[in-house]
């Protein structure tokens, strides 16, 4: 058993959140967090809202209302969307509470007191007419390079040029319009350079860790590691508690991330032991896990460690950072400013929340940027939830209820036959290797197989023709057990992707909604549905289909109020630069040996001579091909993805083929003799 301190990146009060959010972060530390209790690990989810910042008293500006309305009216919708999405952290705070403002000073102090800062004095736009000194976003003036009179202070959005205030031509305060003049005034920098050594240190430790996370915070060290000031002059934040500094507050970078701590504290205290935290934040066995967007990782992977190592205290620092990259909307990048979004207050009205959580699992941005697609959604959600997995169960169920009374039959396991232990069997397996990718952060491949549970499921059920069965007889009863057996498998091992339908299923078979509670991960094969117990008569359907109407009225909805402007990407895939090409590791490689697989049509085993070793590629060309026709081709494999089951069977790479008008698969060759394991360029 681990200790584990699972957090997610503490979303701005300053509007509702939106799908690429949920995609980045929030979704797989959920599914994370119930993975590992089910784990049996002890293990708190802890979140909150992000209070202070320029983004806050911006929108304040924009609704017309002060800063703790803003905070007030997002914290809700925000914590009212996860709660829909069944995102449930043991703690939600948010950083304007009490706990949280002598915390963070805390912080603040021990980095001025271990001689972490130092003071520069420096010249900024202030407005005389509002007696304040006006962040870059609060100025406004005309872009240098495009001539758009509207450019921010700290970027054109017409031209995207990144700017200083000081750039724009003729700057305008942009809470009264007058013309800002410049002052002096001085800010605290943290240096952060005294944490270089220490850091790289920590980072090349850190093996395991997402490649692109450890490379860019490395290559941030490697540029020079800078001062960062951490004091602004805003009136909404955190006052610096020294004198000197008065009006000035915490840059919310500094003290955001602390609130992962004060929002441990609050859930301590909420639950009548207020030492709790303690156990978790200064233990160094506890593994603490921030789940990010990309966007994020400098901060907490650079800024924040150096935080912690600065307070010269007993603070763990973070064991691993999953971040994301970015999730895009029908090929083009959500912008929240052009509405060109789908916002989760909104969506959770429309579509059942597993069947969302479920398509974003299927494309979170784990490795590069993706895609929601209104269309793919509803494909999938008609042909993987209901076609497949709704099928399943209800075939299953009503076969149960029509056939046997809705009682789960005693099966004989001395007269199992073969496709029946192997069934079991095969799902034994998925569960293992579901269990294997999210050790490793990797949901889109543990979704697929958990996919796998319910094709295997349908394919049995056809297989053993149930239907044809005499009930009474030893085969009917189990193989009706047995199918009966396999949604109940099922259903446990949804529970951290889709913990509403799990808790559907488990009831309709006569189990109660805590049950899953006490249900551990490694048993799941293990345990045996109530035998002699009789399910619900009543079987609701697990997923309905979405009918083209309603996904076309969300494109087109999404397409009148999201502004678009296109951009460069038009096709529906997204396009990929030759860099990311050249990673393809593509080869030429001879069949030596193909053969069915047994029970599969589609599948093919093949042993391909990639020159320097061989290699098993399960294929799914069985429909198209027959073994004896393949074998002593020349075809072209991808050679570097990473090995993946695919009915019991390892494959260890991917053949090239294309498609044509009628459905039908033709292998690429090569022209020409050439010798295996050949690089294809
Ligand atoms: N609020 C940025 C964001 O919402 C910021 C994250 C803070 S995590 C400590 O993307
Ligand atoms: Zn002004």
């Amino acid at each position: 058993m681990g200790r584990y301190l699972i957090t997610a990146a503490l979303p701005y009060a300053n509007g509702p959140i939106h799908i690429g959010h949920i995609a980045g972060a929030y979704l797989p530390a959920d599914i994370y967090y119930r993975y590992r209790k089910m784990k049996g690990d002890d293990v708190i989810f802890i979140c909150g809202t992000d209070e202070h910042g320029v983004p806050i008293t911006i929108r304040a500006m924009q609704e017309n209302t002060t800063p703790e309305k803003v905070i007030e009216k997002y914290h809700k919708i925000i914590k009212e969307s996860f709660d829909k999405l069944g995102i449930i952290f043991d703690n939600f705070s948010g950083t304007h509470r009490d706990i949280h403002f002598k915390l963070s000073q805390e912080f603040f102090l021990n980095v001025l007191k271990n001689g972490y800062t130092v003071v520069k004095e420096q010249e900024q736009f202030y407005c005389e007419n509002d007696k304040m000194f006006l962040p870059d976003r609060y100025i406004y003036g005309k872009c240098p390079k495009c001539g758009y009179e509207n450019a921010k202070g700290d970027q054109c959005e017409k031209c995207g040029t990144t700017l200083d205030p000081t750039d724009l031509i003729d700057p305008k305060c942009a809470i009264c319009n007058s013309t800002p003049v410049i002052k002096k005034t001085k800010h605290w920098y943290f240096v952060l350079s005294k944490f270089e050594k220490q850091l790289k240190e920590y980072l090349e430790s850190k093996k395991d860790w997402k490649p692109n996370v450890r490379d860019f915070a490395l290559s941030w060290i490697k540029e020079g590691l800078k001062d960062r000031p951490i004091s602004r002059d805003l009136n909404w934040g955190i006052p610096l508690p020294i004198e000197e500094a008065e009006g000035k507050v915490l840059y919310v970078w500094f003290e955001a991330p602390i609130g992962y701590i004060s929002s441990t504290i609050e859930w301590a205290q909420k639950i009548g032991q207020p030492d709790k935290w303690k156990e978790y934040w200064l233990n160094p066995e506890t593994k603490l896990i921030h789940f990010i967007g990309k966007d994020n990782i400098p901060f907490h992977a650079i800024i924040w460690p150096a935080t912690l190592m600065a307070q010269h205290g007993d603070w763990i620092l973070p064991y691993n950072i999953p971040a994301n990259e970015f999730m895009n909307l029908e090929g083009e990048k959500i912008s929240t400013s052009r509405n060109w979004a789908i916002w989760v207050d909104e969506i959770v009205e429309k579509f059942p929340p597993d069947a969302i959580r479920y398509y974003l699992c299927l494309v979170m941005p784990e490795t590069k940027d993706s895609n929601f697609y209104w269309k793919e959604f509803q494909e999938k959600v008609n042909e993987e939830l209901a076609n497949s997995f709704g099928n399943l169960v209800s075939r299953v169920l009503k076969f149960l209820n029509s056939k046997n009374n809705g009682v789960v039959p005693t099966p004989n396991e001395n007269s199992f036959e073969n496709i029946d232990l192997q069934v079991l069997k095969n799902i034994e397996e998925i569960v293992e290797s579901i269990g294997n990718s999210l050790e490793k952060f990797e949901f889109r491949e543990a979704i697929k197989y958990l996919r796998e549970i319910a094709f295997l499921g349908n394919k049995y059920i056809d297989d053993v023709k149930i239907w044809k069965l005499t009930p009474g007889t030893t085969e009917f009863n189990n193989k009706l057990y047995v199918s009966v057996q396999v949604i109940f498998s099922m259903a446990l091992a949804m529970y951290p992707f889709m913990p509403f339908s799990s808790v559907k299923i488990l009831k309709m078979l006569g189990y109660d909604e805590d049950f899953i509670k006490q249900v551990r991960w490694d048993d799941i094969p293990k345990i045996k549905v109530k035998i002699g117990s009789k399910i619900s008569p009543d079987i609701e359907p697990l997923f309905t289909k979405i009918p083209d109407e309603v996904i076309e009225k969300e494109i087109e909805n999404l397409k009148r109020i999201g502004q678009k402007e296109k951009i460069s990407i038009d096709s529906v895939e997204e396009a990929i630069d030759i860099d990311y090409f050249k990673k393809v590791d593509l080869r030429v490689a001879l069949v030596k040996e193909a053969e069915k697989l047994p029970k599969s049509k589609k599948l093919l085993k093949l042993i391909v001579d990639i020159g320097s070793t061989t290699k098993q590629i399960i294929a799914g060309i069985g429909e198209h091909y027959k073994p004896e026709d393949i074998v002593g081709k020349y075809i072209i494999i991808v050679n570097n993805l990473k090995p993946a089951t695919l009915m019991g069977e390892t494959s260890y790479g991917m053949l090239l083929a294309a498609k044509d008008e009628n459905g039908r698969l033709i292998l690429l060759t090569v022209d020409g003799e050439i010798t295996p394991g050949s690089k294809v360029s």
